[in-house]
Order: C-alpha cells, then structure tokens, then sequence
C-alpha cells in the first residue's frame, strides 16, 4: 500500500510539472508616455519569477528582469502603483520567501528599460517577534519609501528601526540614517505594503 501512494505521489508531481505555467498579464502606462504598455509576470523554472514590460509607442519595446529560485509563486504583481513623482506606474513584486520576511522588488522604467528600483521586505506578522513592512511617503519633501522593522524585546518592548528612501530617476537611494526607538507595539501600517 505504501509503495503504491509512493507512485500516486509521483504521478501527481509529474502532472504538475507537465502543467502549463500560469503567467499574469496587466495593462498599464509603465513608461510615463501616456500610452499603455503591457506588464507580464510568469513562473521561471519551478520557483522563480520573470517580469516584462513591452513599451507600446515609438519603435516598442520589451525587457525582462528574471528572479531565479525566489521560491515565489503567483501572485506576483503585489501592486503596481505610480509612486515616485515621474510618470507611469512602479511595480511591486513578490521575488523572494523566506520564513522570516517576503522579498518585494520594486520595478521601475528607466530609459524605456525595466530596473531593480529597490528591494523591501515585509512579514506583517507578530508571532515569530519580528516584524517588517514599508509605506510610501514623503522623504524630505520628496517622493520615497519608509521601511520598518521591528525586533521584541520583552512583552510590550518594541525595537522599532525606521530607513527612509527618496526616488532618484526611477531608483530608491538611502536617504540619512537609520533612526531606532523604543515602542509598545508596532503599528498595522507600518509592517504591511503601504503603497
Ligand atoms: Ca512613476
């Protein structure tokens, strides 16, 4: 009996591995111009992800960043957003699991070409007494991203650490230094995607 849920088993993965990969396709304006473009996410390998943007306009375009082994799966547009004070809307992708936080890679058109803005990290929950998250805010007056993390010390003792980022041409570049405080408990918007 063992030996034949043994063969059961391998029969279901070989079916999912024959499965057609799923893949996520969006429109939207990613390069400013005013026209739509196409986004597409799509599985690479067995656990990575792969993301394009075809530029519609003058003479198209198309550039893939692809995250091998992320160990993701779909969905992987956690949210795409305009959020950096230029035109076209930023990407938010799920790149990377690991037990303690979630990778989100933020994308950006720079020069008709897909980049690596940024990379964040999140883990809204408390269980496990750390904690992450960002939020989408004015930095110095400017367009940029706060990311949080939290570490418990005792109960109702939070080491709360806060680094700020402001968008320079369609990059996140660290802005200051890391400023650390003490609280009673990190706040819902501060360990989730706030953007
Ligand atoms: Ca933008």
């Amino acid at each position: 009996m063992r030996r034949i849920s043994g063969a059961l088993l391998l029969a279901l993965a070989a079916l999912g591995l024959a499965a057609p990969a799923s893949a996520e396709r969006l429109q939207t304006d990613v390069d400013g111009d005013g026209a739509v473009d196409t986004v597409t996410a799509r599985a690479v390998g067995d656990y990575g992800v792969g993301v394009s943007a075809e530029l519609s306009g003058s003479g198209g375009a198309r550039s893939e960043q692809r995250f091998e082994n992320a160990f993701v799966y779909e969905p992987w547009l956690w949210r795409v957003r305009d959020v950096d004070g230029r035109a076209g809307a930023e990407l938010f992708v799920h790149t990377g699991h690991i037990t303690t936080y979630e990778t989100v890679t933020v994308m950006s058109v720079v020069g008709r070409r897909l980049v690596r803005s940024g990379r964040l990290i999140m883990n809204g929950g408390l269980a496990d007494y750390y904690a992450m998250g960002f939020r989408c805010r004015a930095v110095r007056g400017r367009p940029g991203i706060v990311a949080y993390d939290f570490a418990r010390q005792s109960p109702g003792h939070w080491k709360r650490r806060a680094r700020s980022y402001s968008w320079n041409d369609g990059r996140l570049v660290r802005v200051g230094p890391a400023r650390h405080s003490m609280i009673r408990y990190p706040p819902a918007r501060e360990r989730k995607l706030g953007c």
